[in-house]
Formats: structure tokens, C-alpha cells, sequence
């Protein structure tokens, strides 16, 4: 099975590109910057990657990528993720990125998405993976902040494919961004927004994800399964789910805790499997990620290729293009 899934070919929707900088990279980047740390080695770092819940992880990834300096670190992260994906066989991605955390160290938006794309190119030219950036407000930052981002990163929208929402939930439902995302629809960028599982409020941010944001996809999202009329909402509009099994894999409820990819395939929905933050998660990338999932939701080798086939259906390309994998 292992190897099955190593050898299909992939693609992925739903990892932050500062969640695959490597304990490794994080030492190499602030040597490079000049910068110390508090961690005597690398395996010591690794160990500090303790969380229990959504705020406890975040606070260990915004430490992380406080080493992310330069237009070449950019480059540099960007360009290990779309080589060790080629070499899983991961055809296509598209990789969030949180430009708010870098503006506020005051490293210009020029640097940010001027590094990746240049990452992307190159990993184009080199491995053969396509690739597209996907632009994330950081929620629990203000809606100017946001706003600020948006505007800063339109005049480069080209180097974009969307916009979507991340970080932490809790008081920040997505309705707080309904000006932002009708401004990036506007511009042409397609819109997808995190819901977490178990978060407060939960169906009612997938509810204001699908009204008020109008998304073409959910990021994660697996407490739709408690809900009859919202996945009824979310079939008749074609909604995608990038869901990530690794932390996000289980949704709370009363009796027994319920399966999300097991859930969403048995209902019916559009599901995807991702890494979500590889380098905070074990450093399990796609495949390590699906051969876990496989075996906690019990998938057959034909229901993984339904889930490939979904991820090449929910890519943000045209159609000319998804023949070209399909
Ligand atoms: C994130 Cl809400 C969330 N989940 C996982 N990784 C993240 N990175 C930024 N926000
Ligand atoms: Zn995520």
C-alpha cells in the first residue's frame, strides 16, 4: 500500500509554506541572518514541537518563522517544499502563505512573493511540479491588517491564484473578512477559508465560510458532518475539502468520535488529503500523511484514487490544463 500511494501520482491543496521550514533550514536561515536561537541543536528544537490544540501549535509556528528575513529565504522555502513534493511525486500544489506575520517584521511583500515565485519557477524547470500561491489572512490579526495585506500584495495578483484564511478561530468567524474576500473575488483570485475542527462555533464559521465569504473550497471542515443541511449546502454549490488527518483528522461528538475523510467520503462530499504543516507534524509529508490516513480510515486503493482524482478536480487551473492531468 505504502507504495501505491508513493507512486500515485498527487496533488496538494492545503500546506503553509512556513509549516514545512525544517528544524534544519530554521538553524541555516538565522546563521545566515545573523539571528540566535534558543535551541542548542536540532533534535532540541524538534523536541520544543509540543502543542495539544490550534493556539499552542500556532504560538511554536510563528516563533519558527521569525527567521524568514530576505527575498532568498523565500526562495529557499519555497524551493525545498516543491522539491521534496516532486520527489513524492506531487504533480501540483497550490501553498498558503502568511504575508501579514512577514510584513510586520517589516520585510516588504516584494521579498515575500518575489522569493516564492522565483522558487516556483525554478522547481517548474527543474522537477517538472506546477505550482500556485494561495495569499492567507491571519484572522486573530486585525481586519486592517488584513486589509493592508491585500492591498499591498493586488499590484503582484498575477503571482497569485487566491486568497484564503487561517490561524487561530476563536472570536475571529470568518464574516470579519466578508469586505476582504469580496475585494479579492473582485480581482479575480479565487477565495478558501480554514474551519478547524472543533473549534468554537464551528457549523456557524462553515456557514459564514459558504454565505458571506462565498469559498470555492474548505480548509479542512470536518464538522459539516454534523450537520445535514450544511453538507446538503456544500454539495449543491461543489465544494472542495482540503482536509489534513494528521492533527485535523477527528471531529468531537457526543457518542463517538467520527472519521472526517472516512464521513466526507461515505456522505459524498469532495474530499482531499493534505499535509497541512509537515516540518511541525513529524516532518510527514503526502505520502507519510496518506499512508497514516489510509490505515485510520480504512481507504481501498480505488477510494485513494477517487481522492487524487478529487485534488486534480479541485485545482485552481483551467480546464486545458486538468486534462493534462486527468
Ligand atoms: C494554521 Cl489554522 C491553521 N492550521 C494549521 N496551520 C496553520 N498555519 C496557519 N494557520
Ligand atoms: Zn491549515
Amino acid at each position: 500500500m505504502a507504495r501505491f500511494i508513493a507512486e500515485m501520482p498527487k496533488a496538494e491543496f492545503h500546506v503553509h509554506l512556513e509549516g514545512t521550514l525544517e528544524a534544519e533550514m530554521k538553524f541555516a536561515l538565522a546563521r545566515r541572518n545573523g539571528l540566535t536561537l534558543p535551541y542548542a541543536d536540532v533534535a532540541a528544537m524538534r523536541r520544543s514541537y509540543v502543542y495539544h490544540d490550534l493556539p499552542s501549535f500556532l504560538a511554536i509556528y510563528y516563533d519558527g518563522m521569525k527567521v524568514l528575513l530576505q527575498e532568498e529565504d523565500f526562495y529557499d522555502l519555497a524551493h525545498a517544499y516543491l522539491a521534496k513534493a516532486a520527489s513524492q511525486n506531487i504533480l501540483y500544489a497550490e501553498m498558503f502563505f502568511d504575508p501579514q506575520e512577514h510584513l510586520k517584521r517589516g520585510v516588504p511583500m516584494e521579498a515575500v512573493i518575489g522569493g516564492i515565485t522565483r522558487a516556483r519557477a525554478d522547481a517548474e524547470k527543474q522537477f517538472g511540479i506546477q505550482s500556485q500561491l494561495i495569499l492567507c489572512f491571519v484572522r486573530d490579526l486585525s481586519a486592517e491588517s488584513a486589509m493592508a495585506a491585500l492591498d499591498a500584495a493586488l499590484p503582484m495578483k498575477q503571482h497569485l491564484v487566491g486568497v484564503g484564511l487561517d490561524s487561530d478561530e476563536k472570536g475571529n468567524p470568518p464574516a470579519k473578512f466578508a469586505a476582504h474576500f469580496a475585494k479579492a473575488r473582485a480581482a479575480g483570485l479565487k477565495v478558501t477559508a480554514h474551519c478547524d475542527v472543533n473549534q468554537e462555533n464551528t457549523l456557524d464559521h462553515i456557514r459564514q465560510a459558504i454565505v458571506d465569504l462565498k469559498v470555492d473550497r474548505i480548509d479542512h471542515g470536518g464538522n459539516i458532518l454534523q450537520s445535514p443541511e450544511l453538507i446538503a449546502l456544500a454539495k449543491r454549490r461543489d465544494l472542495f475539502f482540503t482536509v489534513c488527518p494528521t492533527f485535523s483528522g477527528r471531529v468531537k461528538s457526543e457518542g463517538q468520535p467520527i472519521d472526517v475523510v472516512r464521513g466526507m467520503l461515505d456522505q459524498g462530499l469532495n474530499v482531499t488529503i493534505n499535509s497541512d504543516d509537515p516540518a511541525y507534524m513529524g516532518s510527514e509529508y503526502l505520502n507519510e500523511v496518506l499512508v497514516r490516513a489510509q490505515a485510520q480510515s480504512a481507504l481501498t486503493q480505488q477510494e485513494l484514487v477517487r481522492i487524487e482524482r478529487n485534488a486534480f478536480n479541485a485545482a485552481w487551473i483551467s480546464e486545458e490544463r486538468r486534462k493534462h492531468f486527468l
